[in-house]
């Protein structure tokens, strides 16, 4: 087994359209989910307002105005070293109000533009569908996933970019972290997954756990469809993937860890076996759900399964079958502390040999080819005022980090026979917070002058880790 990397490894770095673009309402986009959410902060969750409403600030509005400056964001790519750049496409850039017939031309140029440009610089487009952001007519008019509606509209829109792009874009993704809106304490989740927002009183598992059954029908029609289109294309299914360690050796422990882990497998089983598992029943039982399937719906989850599986790494979690906690402290409601581990100052734990267990797990599990979508290290980073550097922040601890990440990576592919094919380093330049619509929570190898009220230069400047990274992609990850 070699002891490298592979030879073509896809190094990159991931963002996500609502997270970066800002110009919100230019080139005839329509209002999506992440217009309508307000700033917050790690103590302050955000507040999901009934449309845009004057006296609250809206962080994804502005994003970092990449849809001004993409071509200077990509030639610092380029300098980096980039092969591939994961973005997504905006739907409501598509689709305005997601219902049309027609697809609004100006934002089908916008992203043939930014396509070309990643490619005149020699760096692979990873396309995710749908990364937390879905018309907000779709919201009003047809609450989101919660309708069957939802499965044709994303039909049309996947349809439309795929055929657009069947050219410039070979790998695709569908769903952002689709797993997160299991997490029903949350309505933040169920509303950037699925577009749902909870009515006071109602079986909120119910409605998630149907709403995620349209989503994999969807997907899986995606699948079949794109590969029609072209079939070149890779298509994956993405989940936020938060291993879950047994707080002891209790058997129970271990019971509770196999437990909550469906709730990440589920996902993965279905959409690269093609099939509901078998423990689905018992579970969604246990949730007090019952999905409605239609007639047809087994097929197209069989013949729409998935290329490989993308997943986001950024902490492991501890759970404990004494502990009814429902606290979110260490990132993830219901877990318990690590006393093993460091925690970020969002609580999220320090766990590179959590993200080798991933890999070998997912492997052993499903003998399928992994894109690492997401790894980072949010921070405070500090400006380096005096100016002694040739860069401007000095954030080795997000090198040491990701040092250790993709060491982690290095031992699973070369000693335990994990196929992974890229890794892309989540927020590659400073992006809008997702769980906390901060500017302040920098994870990039490129700082950009913005804080957490909108204001700055929106200057960007390469920090410590941009030369340090690299340094990897020129070795192929021999020098980390
Ligand atoms: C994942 C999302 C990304 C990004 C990342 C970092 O959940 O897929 O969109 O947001 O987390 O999290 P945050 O931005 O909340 O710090």
């Amino acid at each position: 087994m070699s002891q490298k990397f592979p030879e073509h490894f896809l190094w990159g770095g991931a963002v996500a359209a609502h997270q970066l673009e800002g110009a919100y309402r230019e080139g005839g986009r329509g209002l999506s989910t992440a217009d309508v959410m307000t700033a917050g902060s790690a103590k302050q969750p955000r507040i999901i307002t009934d449309g845009v409403l004057a006296g609250y600030v809206y962080p994804n509005h502005q994003g970092i105005d990449f849809y001004h400056r993409y071509r200077e964001d990509i030639a610092l790519f380029r300098e980096m070293g980039f092969k591939c750049f994961r973005t997504s496409i905006s739907w409501s850039r598509i689709f305005p109000n997601g219902d049309e017939e027609e697809p609004n031309e100006e934002g089908l140029q916008f992203y043939d533009r930014l396509f070309d440009e990643l490619l005149a610089n020699g760096i692979q487009p990873v396309v995710t569908l749908s990364h937390f952001e879905i018309p907000y007519h779709l919201v009003k008019t047809y609450g989101g996933f919660r309708s069957r509606k939802l499965i044709g509209f994303f039909l049309h829109y996947a349809e439309t970019v795929f055929t657009r792009y069947r050219d410039k874009v070979k790998y695709w993704i569908l769903f952002n972290e689709i797993n997160n809106q299991t997490d029903t304490s949350r309505p933040i989740f169920a509303f950037t997954n699925s577009g749902i927002l909870f009515e006071e009183g109602e079986n909120r598992e119910q409605v998630v756990w149907q709403a995620i059954h349209h989503e994999l029908v969807a997907g899986a029609m995606a699948v079949k469809r794109g590969h029609e289109i072209n079939p070149d294309f890779k298509i994956g299914c993405m989940v936020a993937w938060v291993p879950i360690y047994p707080e002891t050796c209790h058997p129970a422990d271990m019971l509770a860890e196999v437990d909550r882990m469906h709730d990440r497998y589920f996902f993965t089983d279905v959409y690269v076996r093609g099939h509901y598992p078998g423990y689905a029943d018992s579970m969604m039982k246990k949730k007090g759900v019952f999905i409605r399937m239609e007639e047809g719906d087994a097929e197209i989850l069989s013949e729409g399964t998935v290329d490989y599986i993308s997943l986001s790494y950024y902490m492991s979690s501890v759970v404990s079958h004494l502990e009814d906690t429902d606290s979110n402290e260490r990132g993830f409601t219901g877990s318990v502390d690590n006393p093993y581990l460091k925690y970020s100052d969002w609580g999220w734990a320090i766990d590179p040999e959590g993200l080798r267990y991933t890999l070998d797990t997912l492997t052993e599990r499903y003998e399928k080819p992994i894109f690492i979508a997401e790894n980072g290290f949010g921070a405070y980073d500090k400006l380096d005022e005096k100016g002694e550097h040739s860069y401007a922040v000095d954030d080795s601890y997000r090198i040491n980090y990701l040092q250790e990440h993709i060491r982690a990576v290095k031992e699973a592919i070369t000693e335990d026979g994990a196929d992974v094919f890229g890794f892309t380093i989540w927020g590659c330049i400073d992006v809008v917070s997702f769980t906390t619509g901060e500017l302040s929570k920098r994870y990039g190898m490129i700082y950009v002058d913005i804080d957490d009220a909108g204001c700055g230069t929106l200057a960007r400047s390469r920090k410590k880790s941009f030369y340090w990274y690299q340094n990897v992609i020129r070795t192929n990850g021999e020098e980390v």
